[in-house]
């Protein structure tokens, strides 16, 4: 048997509220993607993964579930939902639904139940606590601004919720919610669902011993480090990354997860071929290899821009040796809640040359490629420059903490809140140069704005017939790596190439590929000492060209996709 679908394919990530508005109400769909299809067939994607498509008061853009077995009403019907499965499945496109496993919303029933008493039945599928001293149980933070415990006045007691208050985290000590989220999820499964990625795992439980953290600085302090962070900035990642841990430490990547992990295995396992995908980078999750999650994200690739060959062999050389056999990698570079390809990894003048290299590396890297929706067409970070605009609740308590508590001017607060938040990467799908870009009717107001730039080019309509666009790049690269298998099963081994170049050969058994990326401005003479190779690929040569790689030519910003003779 060969290897499983999500071995083999590209998922590409949908943002249901800003992908295809098929209704005309500003706000995307089930039918809007349902019409979209055929586009995405064309694309050549092989999986979708829809962020939440369930009732959500949309506290946390549809992050905070008010019905696990629901469906968003802005989005359809249920029978919509369905006819998008049937439909997807008919083009051999399967469709991954997002888990939100760690809180519900503050309006879902379990947390009305929970919260009308202490008594109630559900008072345990949540996390409660008497407080101490008359305050909070511990001095944790919620990760989304202010203090990680809210006090239900009605009851007296503490609630925790690592998100937003509106997120009341669940307790998954309690067997009564491993039950009801394990019925939820043969619910879609069910359905024909084909798996889930599962939201923020790694915050499913604390320290039960509840101590306070000893973080120095303030949550403010912490969000001025995230703003001042980055190349020659007064701060780098390592020292936010301490910083972070240093204060939420005891309340993530908790070892008790495992546990849940294989439970919520055993249930997949029921059916055939379905997909557990890990919102975490952390590898122990791939528990043995078989028993675990079958995906997790090699995020730290994604956090290394600019994208540099050193940086990428490091990332390979610690990633491909921490999974266990058994176990698969997954690659990324964008998604709902990151600055979008195109802006992260493009630097100016090079940018269309560096987002044809980073979809390059994500297709011929070992591992699962996961792309976002509009990274095809070069869509980029907009930066909202009215807080009233904002729709991340994140980006508003930034906002507000740069300009109350860190005196920063408005100007500076917004954009760097902007910046920050994730808006930026979810405004509206461009489909077309007019106005609202073909996602909605010209007279309408879409849930956020759209990018303007989407009447300069970036849009599917204008890029469809040009074969220079990067849509037709995308079209090409995903039909290259479906005919040329070692580069989707084969092996990984570095090539030396020098400090600019990157270069690894990608093996199945007796065919080998080898790939080439000149990420930079010059020329450069590569001797990769893997013998001869034909051109299946490349930015800068004809296909079938035959080449010495011993004395190899890259020239600036190619990339070279080979057979070995
Ligand atoms: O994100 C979890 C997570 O890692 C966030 O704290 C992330 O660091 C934040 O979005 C800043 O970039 C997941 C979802 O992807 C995110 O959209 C949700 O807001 C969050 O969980 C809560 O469900």
């Amino acid at each position: 048997m060969g290897a499983p679908w999500w071995q083999q394919g590209v998922i590409y990530q949908i943002y249901p509220r800003s992908f295809a508005d098929g209704d005309g109400d500003g706000i995307g769909d089930f039918p809007g993607m349902i019409d979209r299809l055929d586009y995405l067939q064309d694309l050549g994607i092989d999986a979708l993964w829809l962020s939440p498509h369930y009732p959500s008061p949309q506290v946390d853009c549809g992050y905070d579930v008010a019905d696990y077995v629901g469906v968003a009403p802005e989005y359809g019907t249920l029978a919509d939902f369905e006819r998008l499965l049937a439909e997807a499945h008919r083009r051999k496109i399967k469709v991954v639904v997002d888990l939100v496993v760690n809180h519900s919303s503050d309006r879902h029933p379990w947390f009305l139940e929970s919260r009308s008493s202490r008594s109630s039945p559900k008072r345990g599928w949540y996390v409660w606590h008497p407080g101490r001293n008359g305050g909070p149980p511990t001095n944790w933070m919620s990760t989304f601004g202010g203090p990680a415990w809210t006090r239900d006045d009605a009851t007296g007691e503490w609630y925790y919720h690592f998100f937003f208050k509106e997120q009341p985290d669940l307790n998954w000590h309690n067997p009564e919610v491993r039950a009801a989220m394990y019925d939820s999820v043969r619910y879609w499964l069910d359905l024909g669902v084909d798996g889930f990625r599962l939201d923020a795992i790694g915050t499913v439980f604390e320290d039960p011993d509840l101590p306070d953290h000893t973080s120095p600085i303030t949550q403010a302090e912490l969000l001025r480090m995230r703003m001042e962070a980055g190349p020659g900035r007064p701060y780098d990642d390592e020292q936010v990354r301490e910083a972070f841990f240093a204060m939420f430490g005891h309340q993530v990547d908790r070892p008790e997860v495992h546990e849940v992990f294989r439970e919520l295995r055993s249930v997949i396992d029921e059916y055939d071929a379905r997909l557990l995908l890990g919102e975490t980078s952390n590898l122990d999750y791939y528990g043995s290899g078989n028993d675990e999650l079958h995906l997790v994200f090699n995020f730290p690739l994604m956090a290394t821009a600019p994208l540099t060959p050193e940086r990428i062999l490091a990332n390979q050389r610690e990633r491909l040796a921490g999974i266990p056999p058994g176990g698969w990698p997954c690659n990324t570079l964008g998604n709902h809640d990151a600055s979008r390809v195109f802006s992260c990894f493009g630097t100016g003048e090079h940018a269309p040359a560096q987002a044809k290299q980073s979809l390059a590396l994500m297709l011929t890297l070992r591992g699962t490629p996961v792309l976002y929706n509009g990274e095809e067409i070069g869509m980029t970070d907009y930066l909202l420059d009215d807080p009233a605009l904002f729709r991340d609740n994140l980006g508003v308590w930034m906002y507000e903490t740069a300009v109350g508590d860190l005196g920063m001017p408005h100007t500076d607060a917004v954009r760097k809140a902007a910046q920050l938040s994730r808006d930026k990467c979810r405004t509206p799908m461009q489909w077309g140069p007019g106005t609202n870009a073909g996602f909605s009717p010209p007279d309408v107001a879409t849930w956020l704005p759209v990018n303007p730039n989407h009447s300069s080019g970036i849009n599917v309509a204008e890029q469809d017939d040009d074969p220079a666009s990067l849509l037709n790049f995308y079209r090409r690269m995903l039909r290259l790596r479906r005919r040329l298998r070692p580069l989707i099963a084969g092996d990984y081994r570095p090539l030396e190439a020098g400090a600019s170049c990157l270069a690894f050969e990608r093996r199945l058994g007796r065919d080998a590929m080898v790939v080439a990326f000149n990420m930079s401005a010059q020329t450069h003479r590569v001797d990769l000492g893997t013998g001869n190779l034909t051109t299946e690929f490349s930015t800068h040569r004809p296909s079938g060209a035959r080449v010495d790689s011993t004395a190899m030519t890259l020239h600036p910003w190619e990339i070279h996709i080979a057979t070995k003779a």
